[in-house]
């Protein structure tokens, strides 16, 4: 490994800065084949470590040339520090230093970096013609020498000297003071930021930009500057960002208090960048595809992703940079807590029941298979060896489920009371989840003791129930037994205190008041739902007066992230489907009910038998389906936006999450086998309902339309199925004459993934046709990589590799890596799985390939094959040799080697 020195990083050993820095002040000069970064740094001794006499002082930096080093004016020599791969040293620190180093010093430092060779898109690096930044976690360590760590916050001043043709818009956090004009076409802006912040927040920019303007007046009466920064061919694609931005901002003065604290908030999108976009103060940089939108260009699904990746960003000015990471063991403080934040704001925008069963969908799949694996860690880890890793869906998703279950626990007033605590009491510091604990625990007089285990336990728990109903005595039993199974490092798991929201359904589907053995309450004023406690391995719940046996209604909202088991009857489902009054528990009833029918079938599969499908289902959706139309004329009752959540069968990733040993094909063929069963049932109903949902509306984003559209396309699906030539050509029709792309993507993907012999020639036509089209739009260019490397039928693995040589194709943009190559291997299950290997083959071709040119990207890249003891032994065997392949690399990337040798140990 080139890393020798990659080694675990432990929470246990961190301690406190020896030396802090006050101010920052660096100078940019940007040069067509490198830049020279200027910093001075005032620094001093830590004042709050007792006893601090440290005499050394060790700077994080990497990739960089060092001119010329001084302390308070004096230039050291090559003898007075030592340079290592990944730091710089200066012992006898006071020799240098003009006074005590308790009062502080200058040091003066001067580099020399490459950004236009930086292909790990981490540090200062250019994005097509447009230098710009990305420093979380370390990456302003390949900027300049400094310490590199969240709980060093200081001042910065940024000046940026660069050509004016070619960059004309030279941006930094904060406000920009002062600019002029030099010798060479030459100009330099500078930049001021007042609140102090750790480097990771830094952002710099430089480019030939446009922007659009707008502004919001806070609750203060302050006017803000609002501005976003795109290259001019997509200026016509910012002003859904700019309104999310301005919603974002309205929210989080009205339900948390926050107003925005600089006079400008500035975002810039790049073209290329290894995630969805970053919080710097003031100068937020974004992806493009998480910014960029408009009608004809972008579906319903990035028009969503763009306004809550806005309001994250947006969110983290408060939560993560007012108040940010003591160290990076505390990622989901503002993680966690930011996802929560922009989940409820999603919520409030569009459908609630619609956001939270796509949230559940994406944890219980996705979130939940990271739980069960070799990389499984908890939401504050212990240990790590490379900090990018540690982006995962347990610190983000996992997080936010945390931060959640503690508003369940607390009640919403005082979760609001412990928010304002929080902030309050930390604004402008680095602190830890344990700080945000005290907060909700001081706010709300609770105890949360118990509760933290969440933060320091890894792996999925496991809810097992069972019930008792007692005629006689008019009681009702709830069993409730946890467990946790053993994760890397974690073998014995302690109990957790988990909130488990629930009521109670009579035979008419009336909810029961609910009074616990024990309670004062009369039954007449009691609620008919409850959040119960769940805090011992076995515990009792009792109710009383209960006069028939009831159907209960268990962890309704997804109170908490676990895997509920609960031997309830295909005809509870039904009922719980109908008549629950809480819309997730409906729908989730919907999924178990599916979920139950495919895994039955797919025993009788396997069993060689013919897979039979039990009729309930088949009427039920029929019932969904009548009432859908019924809705749409007017008259049903249903949420709208449910309907098309509803009807989607459960999708084959959390049918294999929910297997021993995942039966790749065996789950593909017969979802497809109940999907065509019920297409050709209903097929009327369908076809009705799919034309009752066309609309001559001009396009819009909100929740109804968005709800409608989805539902359409649902129909679609269904139809195309039957196989009918008549379905394709109406399939066809909306591919060509939709005026939105969510409708066009929509027929493009099913007339790719159709089966029926007449859409072959389509299929072609329309790849063409909608290359030709869309080929200067690079995000519509990602579309339709997507869309080829996901079908399911036989030689798609082919067809990546001949995309990877097509002119649009670029190893290094990761948006380009993500759409074909990962869309391949974590979208399409039956092709990357083939008995062949020559998937997993690919994969790790890849990987290696990305390893030494992106490794963040070469590592996340490694995910499917990290799970390969959850399928057959063939499969592992295969798998387990790509990851071996892998490992032998002698160049391998800390981030790459981590994930490696973390997914065959212990094998
Ligand atoms: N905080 C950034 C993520 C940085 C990832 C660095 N490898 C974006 C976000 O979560 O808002
Ligand atoms: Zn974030």
């Amino acid at each position: 490994m080139r890393d020798a020195q990659a080694r675990t990083i432990f929470l246990k050993d961190y301690t406190a800065p020896a030396f802090l820095i006050e101010k920052t002040e660096l100078h940019f000069d940007l040069e067509e084949t490198q830049a020279r970064v200027s910093s001075r740094l005032l620094i001093g001794r830590n004042p709050e470590l007792a006893g601090n006499d440290q005499d050394t002082l060790q700077l994080d930096g990497q990739d960089m040339v060092l001119e010329s080093l001084r302390i308070d004016g004096t230039e050291l020599t090559s003898d007075d520090y030592e340079i290592a791969d990944e730091s710089l040293t200066i012992r006898a620190l006071s020799s240098f230093a003009s006074q005590s180093l308790d009062e502080g010093f200058v040091l003066e430092c001067v580099t020399l970096i490459k950004p236009q060779e930086n292909t790990s898109l981490e540090g200062l690096y250019k994005s097509r013609t447009m230098f710009c930044t990305q420093c979380e976690a370390e990456g302003f360590r390949k900027i300049t020498y400094y310490l590199d760590r969240p709980d060093v916050m200081s001042v910065f001043t940024t000046t940026i000297v660069a050509d004016k043709q070619r960059y004309p818009v030279l941006l930094s956090n904060g406000n920009d003071i002062a600019r002029g004009d030099l010798d060479n076409d030459r100009h330099w802006v500078s930049w001021e930021d007042p609140f102090r912040k750790p480097c990771y927040l830094f952002a710099l920019v430089a480019g030939d930009l446009r922007h659009i303007e707008d502004t919001f007046t806070t609750c203060t009466q302050r006017d803000i500057s609002l501005r976003i920064f795109v290259e001019e061919k997509d200026l016509d694609k910012c002003d859904h960002a700019m309104a999310s931005l301005k919603h974002a901002m309205r929210w989080d003065e009205e339900v948390y208090g926050r107003e925005y604290d600089l006079d400008i908030f500035m975002i810039v999108a790049v073209d290329d960048f290894n995630m969805g976009a970053m919080e710097n103060k003031g100068l937020n940089i974004f992806n493009t595809s998480c910014v960029l939108a408009n009608p004809a260009t972008t579906t319903d699904l990035a028009f969503q992703r763009v306004e809550s990746v806005v309001a994250h960003e947006y969110f983290h000015n408060w939560s993560g940079n007012r108040v940010t990471c003591r160290d990076w063991f505390q990622l989901s403080l503002k993680e966690g807590f930011t996802v929560f934040r922009d989940a409820e704001f999603s919520a409030d925008m569009g459908s609630r029941s619609v956001k939270r069963v796509e949230n559940v969908s994406f944890l219980r799949t996705a979130q939940f298979a990271e739980d069960a694996g070799p990389m499984a860690h908890p939401v504050r880890p212990d240990s790590y060896m490379e900090i990018s890793n540690f982006y995962t869906l347990t610190i983000y998703e996992k997080g936010a489920e945390v931060v959640r279950m503690i508003r369940e626990l607390l009640g919403p007033e005082n979760f609001r009371a412990g928010s304002d605590l929080y902030f309050e009491r930390h604004d402008g510091q680095a602190v830890t989840t344990e700080d945000f604990v005290c907060a909700m625990e001081d706010a709300s007089g609770m105890n949360l003791t118990q509760f933290r285990r969440w933060y320091t336990q890894a792996g999925t728990p496991q809810l097992k129930i069972s019930d008792n109903y007692d005629a006689s005595a008019q009681t009702y039993e709830l069993l409730v037994r946890q467990s946790c199974p053993p994760t890397p490092d974690q073998s014995h798991k302690e109990p957790l205190h988990i909130p488990l929201r629930m009521g109670l359904l009579d035979a008419d589907g009336n909810e029961l008041p609910l009074v616990l053995d024990g309670d004062q309450g009369a039954l007449a004023t009691a609620p008919t739902e409850r959040v119960l406690e769940v805090t011992r391995e076995v515990q009792s719940f009792v109710f009383k007066g209960i006069r028939s046996k009831p159907v209960p209604s268990l962890l309704r909202g997804f109170s908490a992230p676990v895997k509920l088991y609960f031997d309830c009857s295909r005809d509870d489902l039904l009922f719980i489907m109908t008549r629950d009054s809480d819309g997730f528990n409906r729908w989730s009833a919907a999924q178990d009910l599916a979920v139950a029918v495919i895994q039955e079938m797919l025993t009788q599969q396997q069993a060689g038998e013919q897979p039979q499908i039990d009729v309930r289902l088949i009427n039920a959706v029929g019932d969904v389906l009548r009432s859908a139309v019924d809705d749409a004329r007017g008259a049903g009752e249903l949420d709208q936006a449910m309907l098309a959540q509803l009807l989607s069968l459960p999708s084959e990733a959390y049918l294999g999450e929910l297997s021993d040993e995942i039966d790749v094909d065996g789950i593909h063929v017969v979802r497809e086998m109940l999907a065509d069963t019920l297409a050709a049932t209903h097929t009327e109903t369908f076809a009705e309902l799919y034309a009752l949902c066309q609309s001559d509306a001009p396009y819009s984003p909100d929740a109804l339309s968005i709800a409608r559209r989805a539902l359409k396309n649902c129909c679609l699906a269904y139809l195309v199925r039957t196989q009918e030539p008549g379905w394709l050509e109406v399939c066809a029709g909306q591919f060509t004459d939709a005026g939105n792309m969510t409708d066009v993507d929509a027929a493009l993907r099913l007339l790719i993934n159709s089966r029926a012999p007449e859409a072959e020639p389509l299929r072609a036509q329309a790849l063409a046709d909608f290359y030709q089209r869309w080929q200067h739009e690079s995000l519509v260019v990602n579309q339709w990589f997507s869309v080829q490397a996901i079908a399911s039928r036989p030689g798609t693995l082919q067809q990546v590799k001949a995309l990877m040589t097509h002119e649009a194709f670029d190893i290094r943009n990761p948006n380009k890596v993500r759409a074909l190559i990962s869309a391949f291997c974590n979208m399409n299950a039956v092709n990357f799985h083939d008995l062949s290997g020559e998937g997993y083959t690919f994969l790790a071709d890849q990987v290696i390939i990305l390893n030494r040119l992106n490794p963040q990207i070469a590592a996340r890249l490694l995910t499917p094959l990290t799970r390969w003891k959850r399928y057959n032994p063939a499969r592992q065997h295969l798998m387990k040799a790509q990851l071996e392949r892998v490992q032998a690399d002698p160049e391998l990337s800390k981030d790459v080697y981590e994930v490696v040798s973390k997914s065959l140990k212990s094998s």
